[in-house]
């Protein structure tokens, strides 16, 4: 073997010896040791590693190394997320297998991931498109059927006419299918749902009782799930034996109600005395305005109404109101019925004023007397009443229990959260076990005949519900009738998939159940996750959800999944364009001109890598050039967890640098048969000794603690130096050699997480035993912690004017004893008297004199 650092050769020696050692496989945590779950959001199996995805398990591998060497029992799987709709695209496209078409493309990214040297246990390795994982998802649609955590039920939902499915809420951005940008449309359908809203309560609660969560993550769930506390208020209709029941959080404003405006499809209209051609007005209106129904309250757009010609009374005034339907209420939200207060509410008060309706305003601000139009807080109330003259706040309570005495109100709290409809009209996905027949309705298939299994053969051509085409699969006896019926004709969400994995890794081949309970016991909850934020309400809200509804089915889990969380952060870099070409790569550039060309290419703003910015680099071609170790400590090194992070080929190269400078040092003639055991024999291998205990204080602390692994690699920078400092790497070994060999030796072991191909390297060369990876984390000396000298700052009259070297600890006596002894101090001293000491031990030393 070379003397030279060669990551071509060494890193694919090194995974070939973890692979066949079996190094990172796991069966149960070791007696004795604490577990510690390790994992990282799985991926999609495109096919391609991104800089994304090495910055994302990069990090999973370096904690989980780091957690092994300091002696935790380890879990780190790995899987598929290998259902969804690229490998049905792909199929429609080409006319690929989009069996085939996973299976390579998960063949590719797992060498890719070797590749990387990340200690994944693979004997544990999943995909969500194998039968024998999907049954499971299969298996809980019937258990939460049976549980009522599923229901079917038609239903307004979000279709996107690009991909030809039905979108769940938590899919929709600003209007748009979050996977390709195109506006959706809302459909009525039948769909499966699953009953998130059962713990909506609890989701939110918890949410206190997640420390380990990033407070921002905590915050968007809390808006996602979205409790409001208010009332409901029943208005009697005029004219009908109905009533319109509001929901509001602002009941104290009830005397300012001018008008009350439904949901244009509320079915209550239907038992309201609209004459009919006003009917049929409203009915057309109704259909107009489904179609760009939005999401939310208090989304810009223009705010139509019309009024349906029939009064409702205000129970608490007594009063008659006009009843509107309007587009801005929503049918699925509260009641689907307001009461408008145009005087304190924006969007009341401009429909108002469209509609020439009477403005009251009901509410003073805070200490004035008179009621301000378009002033939404809280203040004191007027015109109100008994009510007149109290607070807001007060106002609520008082007006609720009136409102219950006399039965016409009840206080009442609304979640913004919605259930989760789980039916996709795509074909790549688990089947839906559920069989419709004409006489029985849905039925499930029964627990033994799973898994109901997708079909081998499958023409695609991005129609809806290919499934429900394929005679042979649909066509299926009723298990409750046997007659001839239908199976459902679509697929599970794939975000089912990813709710429940990480359960499966703790199992992998049960065939009796999803998991044990034993291996639950073992290992959950996760004790790191992670992955990028933009799952913050989709899949992180689910998989919360998803533990819960297994609790609820009977199984023994924790209620909350995951400990502690954190993101990657995003991978950013510099674009390039050429006036004559356009967007270059980094590699058709070269010394800032384009390599076609010969023009000067612009430096644009440094953006997240983009495929359509070219702004991109391939981690296969850096392994290549640098290798996976450089890469690594690149990713790790260059912003701490969180932040985005802009590559630079200059930090990569001064990463390469590093792993040289610690190599050649490391693996020196004759340190390897220098004594380890020998105590240090000069003042600067006693300084290098106490540096070392520093350092492995240092990278231990900011590593386990905090996660703060660029400060980490910082250490070990310092570290190195210092070894160059000690020994020159030209010079002979030191007779002095006991630290260096210890410092060589711990310094290699602490790298090992970041680097761990080099690291392993050194250790053999350096005779250490076994695999590094394997190997003890150095344990800090603590007598050696403690500074024993520290310099402070001396100022006199304020104005700094030297600095001293003082015992740690040293008394102001001693203090200013050590400054008068400083030349430069001592002449601002001279014929003067000190009137004044101030002293912050071991840092600052001020000195008034006269
Ligand atoms: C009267 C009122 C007066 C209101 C005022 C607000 C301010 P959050 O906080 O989001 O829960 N609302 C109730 N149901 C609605 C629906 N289905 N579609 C659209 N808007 C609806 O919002 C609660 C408020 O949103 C309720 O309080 C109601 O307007 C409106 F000065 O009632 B409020
Ligand atoms: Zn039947």
């Amino acid at each position: 073997m070379s003397a030279e650092y060669r990551p071509q050769e060494i890193e694919p020696k090194w995974q070939e010896r973890w692979r066949d050692a079996g190094a990172f496989e796991i069966a149960a945590p070791e007696p004795g040791r604490p577990k510690h779950y390790v994992l990282e959001m799985l991926p999609y199996p495109s096919g391609r590693l991104h800089m994304g995805h090495v910055r994302n398990y990069t990090m999973g591998d370096v904690v989980s190394r780091f957690r092994r060497l300091q002696g935790d029992s380890v879990m780190h799987p790995m899987g598929w997320d290998s259902f969804g709709l690229p490998a049905e695209n792909a199929a429609i496209e080409r006319g690929a297998d989009p069996r085939e078409w996973t299976v390579s493309n998960i063949a590719a990214m797992r060498s890719q991931f070797q590749r990387l040297g990340l200690d994944y246990d693979w004997s544990r390795e999943i995909a969500s498109h194998e039968p024998d994982y999907y049954r499971w998802n299969q298996w809980f649609f019937l258990k939460f059927l049976e549980a009522g955590l599923a229901y079917r039920k038609q239903r307004g939902v979000h279709w996107c006419p690009s991909c030809n499915t039905v979108l769940a809420n938590e899919q929709v951005e600003d209007g748009a299918c979050y996977r390709c940008s195109t506006t959706v449309e809302l459909r009525e359908l039948e769909q499966w749902f699953f009953r998130t809203t059962r713990f909506q309560g609890e989701l939110l609660d918890a949410l206190d009782e997640l420390p380990g969560w990033p407070e921002a993550m905590r915050k968007r769930q809390s808006h996602w799930i979205g409790r409001s506390e208010g009332a409901n208020v029943r208005f009697a209709v005029q004219g009908a034996e109905a009533e319109i029941e509001v929901f509001t959080t602002r009941v104290d404003t009830i005397f300012g109600c001018t008008f009350v405006v439904i949901a244009p499809d509320h079915p209550l209209l239907d038992a309201m005395p609209i004459e009919p051609e006003r009917r049929a007005e409203i009915d057309a209106f109704a259909a107009r305005v489904a179609k760009d129904q939005v999401q939310d309250r208090g989304e810009e757009k223009d705010k139509e109404g019309l009024a349906t010609g029939v009064s409702a009374v205000n129970p608490f005034t007594g009063e008659e109101v006009p009843v509107w339907v309007g587009n801005f209420v929503v049918k699925d939200y509260g009641t689907g019925a307001v009461m408008s207060v145009p005087g304190h509410d924006l969007r009341d008060n401009d429909f108002a004023k469209a509609y020439g309706l009477p403005i009251v305003p009901v509410i003073c601000p805070p200490g004035g007397d008179e009621p301000e139009e378009r002033f939404t807080e809280d203040g004191v109330l007027a015109g109100s009443g008994d009510f007149t003259g109290l607070a807001s706040a007060e106002a609520r309570q008082r007006m609720v229990e009136a409102g219950a005495a006399g039965g016409f109100a009840d206080a009442a709290v609304q979640y913004r959260l919605r259930d989760w409809g789980i039916s996709r009209q795509r074909f790549w996905g688990t089947p839906i076990p559920i069989i419709h027949c004409e006489a029985c309705g849905p039925v499930p298939v029964p627990e033994e005949d799973l898994p109901v299994v997708l079909p081998e053969r499958i023409e695609l051509t991005g129609e809806a519900s290919p499934l429900g085409r394929h005679e042979e699969f649909a066509n299926a006896p009723c298990p409750k009738c046997g007659a001839d019926a239908r199976r459902d004709p679509d697929t599970m969400d794939t975000f089912v998939d990813s709710s429940w994995y990480f359960y499966r890794y703790l199992d992998p081949r049960n065939e009796e159940a999803p998991f044990s309970a034993e291996a639950v016991k073992d290992w959950m909850p996760v004790d790191l996750y992670i992955g990028g934020p933009e799952h913050a309400v989709g899949h992180l809200i689910y998989c919360r959800w998803w533990s819960r509804a297994m609790k609820e089915i009977g199984l023994a889990v924790p209620e909350e999944p995951v400990l502690r969380l954190i993101h990657h952060g995003m991978m950013t870099m510099a674009t390039q364009s050429c006036p004559e070409h356009g967007w270059r790569y980094p590699e058709e550039v070269q010394d800032g001109k384009c390599r076609e060309c010969g023009r000067e290419v612009e430096v644009g703003d440094v953006i997240k890598m983009s495929k359509s910015k070219r702004n991109v680099i391939e981690p296969d071609a850096l392994i290549q050039r640098f290798g996976a170790d450089t890469l690594r400590l690149f990713v790790m090194f260059a912003a701490p967890p969180g932040k985005e992070l802009d590559w630079s080929e200059s930090g990569a190269e001064g990463m390469f640098r590093f792993l040289n400078r610690a190599w050649r040092m490391a693996t020196r003639e004759g340190l390897a048969e220098a004594d380890r055991g020998a105590a240090p024999a000069t003042p600067e291998g006693e300084k290098l000794e106490t540096l070392l205990h520093q350092t492995i204080h240092r990278v231990t602390t900011d590593v386990r603690d905090r996660l703060h692994f660029n400060t980490g690699i910082a250490a070990l920078m310092e570290l190195t130096n210092a070894l160059y400092a000690f020994a020159p790497i030209d010079e002979a070994l030191p007779a002095d050699a006991g630290p260096l060999r210890r410092a060589a030796e711990a310094l290699t072991i602490m790298l090992s997480p970041y680097a761990p191909h080099a690291a392993e390297e050194i250790w053999e060369r350096l005779g250490g035993v076994g695999l590094v990876a394997k190997a003890s984390w150095p344990v800090a000396d603590p007598a050696r912690l403690v500074e024993d000298t520290k310099t402070l700052a001396v100022q006199v009259n304020g104005k700094m004017r030297g600095q001293v070297e003082v015992p740690a600890g040293a008394s102001q006596e001693q203090a200013v004893e050590a400054a008068r002894a400083v030349e430069n101090i001592a002449a601002h001293l001279e014929g003067k008297q000190v009137v004044k000491v101030i002293h912050v031990p071991d840092r600052l030393l001020n000195l008034v004199v006269k």
